[in-house]
């Protein structure tokens, strides 16, 4: 199986994110996560690394706001030109409530414009690891419309919460969006979101397209971040009514609880009859996650692939999110494993 990888995503190191109750933690998302996935993708003999092809910004464009790409652009360079007093991330304190219709000129204003949470923060090599980081996923997605089964985007940082013009949730550009949309030029595709948290930027980007089917399974948003968005009722709008559907699940879901809800979203995708699946992986559904709730074993999560696996795609595998460390190449290779 052919992995896409980038050492660049390095150069995205936060120093912190705050928690409820304006806690500063060490960034959760870190690059030791990529270390770990690498060890145990080197301990196995079908999995085959590579750099990814730069794709330009055009697919980019194609599901994300010009204006909003621009700010991460220059963010960084705008935010030390402030000279603030801790330089080290720029996090805006002011968010934009049910989003005004009106842009501020200020950055940090268009910071809170352009940002969801205190989780995405923004460093000297945010923009450029990113932008390597969904080059990955549109490799991964070049080389299943070149006759590989699967492939695996090894993406960091992960994108499923950037919407059209929004960063949060350690997410800025979303990269399994830009390879479904990409690949929807082809053929048919649906995106399967098995992370944790409710993947609202992909529903964000395709709400309105019956063209694209989206799916994500998470714990319920009524408990759980993103809060706002994944409901079971949100199904999509316009021409896109019914090529949307959330599986929100309650703390403390079990493998067969998790598969049972899994097993109905496959039979969606089914009946949509896609050529390509891209499949957004987070392993923070396992057990002993620090950010999760739900209980899936890492033979849950072996399970759960081997279930996508019988739908007989071909199927792009992006890295979300998973953040207890030490299970995460063991969790990735349960799930790879079944897929290759
Ligand atoms: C890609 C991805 O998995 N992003 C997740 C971002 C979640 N950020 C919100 C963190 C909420 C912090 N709650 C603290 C609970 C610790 N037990
Ligand atoms: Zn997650």
């Amino acid at each position: 199986m052919k992995v896409f990888y980038s050492e660049t995503h390095r150069k995205h190191e936060p120093p912190f994110e705050v928690f409820d109750g304006g806690l500063r933690v060490p960034y959760l998302e870190n690059p030791e996560r990529m270390d770990k996935i690498l060890d145990a993708l080197n301990t196995v003999d079908w999995a085959d690394i590579q750099q990814p092809t730069d794709f330009g910004l055009d697919p980019l464009l194609a599901v994300h706001d010009k204006e909003y790409l621009d700010f991460l652009a220059s963010a960084w360079t705008e935010w030390l030109a402030t000279k603030p007093k801790d330089s080290s991330t720029l996090l805006p304190a002011t968010f934009a409530l049910r989003r005004q219709p009106h842009k501020p000129k200020s950055l940090l204003g268009r910071a809170g414009y352009y940002m969801m949470d205190l989780s995405a923060c923004i460093v000297e090599g945010t923009y450029q690891a990113a932008l390597s980081s969904a080059n990955c996923a549109l490799s991964a997605a070049e080389s299943v419309v070149g006759g590989q089964r699967s492939a695996f985007g090894l993406c960091r940082p992960p994108g499923h919460h950037a919407g059209k013009d929004y960063a949060g949730g350690y997410c800025f550009i979303n990269n399994a969006a830009v390879a479904a949309n990409w690949l929807s030029a082809k053929e048919r595709v649906a995106v399967l979101d098995v992370d944790y948290h409710c993947g609202n930027g992909t529903q964000d980007i395709f709400y309105d397209r019956d063209d694209v089917l989206t799916i994500s399974i998470h714990a319920d948003p009524d408990y759980e971040y993103p809060s706002y968005i994944g409901y079971a009722d949100e199904r999509g709008k316009g021409r896109g009514f019914g090529y949307h559907h959330n599986f929100p699940l309650p703390a403390g879901t079990d493998d067969d609880a998790y598969v049972a809800a899994l097993d109905q979203a496959l039979q969606k995708i089914r009946e949509f009859k896609p050529v390509y699946l891209v499949v957004s992986a987070g392993m923070d559904i396992y057990a002993d996650d620090p950010l999760g709730t739900i209980k899936v074993t890492t033979a849950g999560i072996g399970k759960i692939a081997r279930q996508i696996a019988s739908l007989d795609l071909s199927t792009v595998i992006i890295m979300e999110g998973g953040y207890n460390n030490d299970a995460l190449g063991r969790n990735i290779l349960a799930f790879l494993g079944e897929l290759k």
